[in-house]
């Protein structure tokens, strides 16, 4: 490489990355850090959002001196159509995953699924009640056909609107009713996004952006919210417990075996295949103590918030989880997954497994898995990972660092439950300015950020602030390794948090699961803002992305505003290039949906956003400092 590589300490927060990149270093193993360096400067029109490849007139760049593309776009229109299509990525993303829980729910309604069940019962027949479902007296499998045939119909075109929404305060519905923003069918507005950005369709951009928010929503209070509730429902809702996180979950006397992208289907049943007692009796033979399944990412979030997995690590703890060179498999489904990884495992004796058809790697090995063979594929799977510890090369070993604690496992029910039956004591310990507010931290890392650097700051200064923090996705290990997910980060938190969450005997930062399961966030917003005969924006709460790069996050950002929450993003989209989409994403906003987006990069003056307009909002409901 031509550059000079940037110091080890610049990159990480954490010294298990540090020792895992400086591996990579001498033994010449390239990492996303790397490719960063080498794809900097990135082209400007692309930054800013000015690049149009929407049509064979071009590709058109705009800018001073070449204001309109061939067929006469400006900046505005270029920027808006681009954002738009960059929100259809994400919302399909979380949909799609969403839509597979679905078709998981129809292969056990119809017994094709013999590995899969419904877990939760009770949960079932509460959504469906809570959809319009009649509930009484009925079988439970005619209850999951009804809802199945429900959520299916979510994602068509003959609704006029998703069946969750009725989560969402009537003022709130009103609201988007009148801005044209209800939306009517998942893969509906998705696929109007795509129509109305061809080229020669929607060229007004504030139009555009507010189908934009209309498709983000689709994914908040649809998509996601049914990949959340049924995930619950076949697999269990969380309950709170305890786990461990960092790459020290990585063990040298036994068969690792890594689980990431985002869908329980897969990796509950890797869980459950590495439990089966012929396997583990193998892994025992060939001198393994057991076989140890950790987490990466949102699918180790689903596992730890559900089973109790131990975390390896986030986003950028994926390529550095193989240079332990301690793992036997790491298997993926979807999203997020760094095509490097199947370069990194050729450098070890690690098998990529990967096992959607529509996420497959080139060099992975492919097992193509369908709910009717579950858990025989996922033998095979872990029969492959116990195999493979023979290959291993002890001589390469380097697990870096001893695991910490972390509590997880906080789903709404398991909340409610904690607060003895209702909301009602949280409202309480709001009112009185115990909890002066709450702030959901999100989303992913990104190599131009110093990894976690911001997460666990904003993390530690809201807190502080006595702020309660509900953290998903990457997130969560950043604030695992931190300290912040055990009942003892009380002493991190200011007096009043400290007192509410010592009494609950919780941690100051709760984890609320994976990067779909913000939903359970929207759904706490919705039930809170009812019980205060208010609406969302109404709410001393805000949600930040602080280290996001992928589609999924801008749309998860996009519904929080449009649902009328205050949003904190570490960097900005791509959208700088046009003033009317800049200027409606950071003000114009407020006016319509009743919050806005703010970017910034310091984590202190985050947390000062956030508590100026945690007082503000404070004051508006009446409640005291
Ligand atoms: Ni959500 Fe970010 Fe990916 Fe999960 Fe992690 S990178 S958008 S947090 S794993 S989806």
């Amino acid at each position: 490489m031509a550059k000079e590589p940037k110091p080890i300490d610049d990159l990480t927060i954490w010294d298990d990355a540090k020792a895992m990149i400086k591996k990579a270093r001498e033994e010449g193993i390239e990492t996303v850090h790397e490719r960063l360096q080498m794809q900097t400067p990135h082209c400007k029109f692309c930054e800013l959002g000015t690049t149009c490849r929407n049509c064979t007139m071009g590709p058109c760049r705009i800018s001073k001196k070449m204001p309109r593309g061939v067929c006469g776009a400006d900046a505005d229109v270029v920027v808006a159509r681009n954002f738009g299509r960059f929100i259809a990525g994400g919302a399909a993303g979380h949909s799609d995953h969403g839509r597979d829980l679905i078709e998981v729910l129809e292969a056990i309604v119809e017994g094709e699924a013999k590995d899969y069940k419904i877990t939760d019962e009770a949960k079932l027949i509460r959504i469906a009640a809570e959809v319009g479902i009649e509930t009484e007296g009925r079988d439970i499998m005619a209850v999951a056909e009804d809802a199945m045939e429900c959520f299916f119909g979510d994602f068509g075109s003959r609704k006029s609107e998703v069946a969750f929404l009725s989560r969402a305060p009537k003022v709130r519905r009103d609201k988007w009713d009148s801005l044209n923003m209800t939306p009517r069918g998942i893969d509906r507005e998705i696929a109007e996004m795509m129509h109305r950005t061809h080229m020669g369709c929607d060229n007004d951009a504030p139009n555009t952006m507010i189908h934009a928010a209309r498709t983000a929503l689709a994914d908040g209070w649809g998509g996601s919210m049914i990949g959340t509730e049924l995930s619950d429902v076949i697999f269990g809702t969380p309950t709170p417990k305890m786990s461990t996180a960092n790459l020290g979950i990585i063990k040298e006397d036994q068969v690792n075996l890594l689980v990431h992208g985002h869908n329980p289907v897969v990796s509950e049943m890797i869980l459950a295949a590495a439990r089966d007692p012929e396997l583990v009796a193998r892994a025992k033979e060939l001198g393994a103590e057991g076989i140890n399944v950790g987490g990466l990412c949102c699918t180790g979030n689903e596992l730890l918030m559900r089973q109790g997995i131990p975390m390896a690590g986030n986003h950028l703890m994926t390529e550095l989880a193989i240079l332990t060179g301690a793992v036997e498999a790491i298997v993926v489904d979807y999203q997020c997954i760094m095509p490097s990884l199947v370069t990194i495992a050729g450098c070890y004796h690690t098998k990529f497994i990967d096992t959607a058809n529509k996420a497959r790697f080139t060099g992975g090995i492919h097992i193509d898995f369908q709910p009717k063979t579950a858990m025989e594929q996922a033998k095979e799977i872990v029969s492959m990972a116990v195999e493979g510890f023979a290959e291993r090369d002890a001589g390469r070993v380097d697990i870096p660092c001893e695991p910490v604690s972390i509590m997880t496992g906080f789903s709404n029910e398991a909340v409610i439950e904690a607060l003895g039956g209702s909301l009602d004591p949280l409202v309480q310990a709001i009112a009185n300015g115990d909890i002066r507010g709450a702030v959901g931290i999100v989303g992913c890392n990104n190599p131009k950020f110093k990894q976690d650097s911001m997460n666990v700051g904003l993390a530690k200064e809201l807190i502080k602030r006595d702020i309660l923090v509900l953290a998903t996705g990457c997130v969560t290990t950043a604030a695992g390794k931190a300290g912040l997910l055990v009942p003892e980060a009380i002493e991190m938190a200011g007096p009043g948090l400290k007192k509410v969450c010592g009494s609950l005997g919780i941690p100051p930062v709760l984890h609320y699961g994976s990067c779909v399961d913000n939903s359970r966030i929207l759904q706490l917003c919705g039930a809170l803002a009812d019980t205060l005969g208010v609406d969302i924006s109404d709410l001393p709460v805000g949600a930040s992305s602080p280290e996001w790069y992928s589609e999924k996050a801008a749309a998860i950002g996009l519904y929080a505003v449009a649902s009328g929450i205050y949003t904190h993003l570490g960097h900005p989209p791509n959208i700088l290039g046009s003033e009317t989409v800049t200027n409606l994403a950071v003000e114009g906003l407020e006016d319509l949906v009743g919050a806005t987006f703010f970017i910034e990069p310091d984590p202190v003056k985050t947390a000062e956003m956030f508590d100026e307009r945690i007082k503000a909002k404070r004051k508006g409901l009446g409640l005291s400092e």
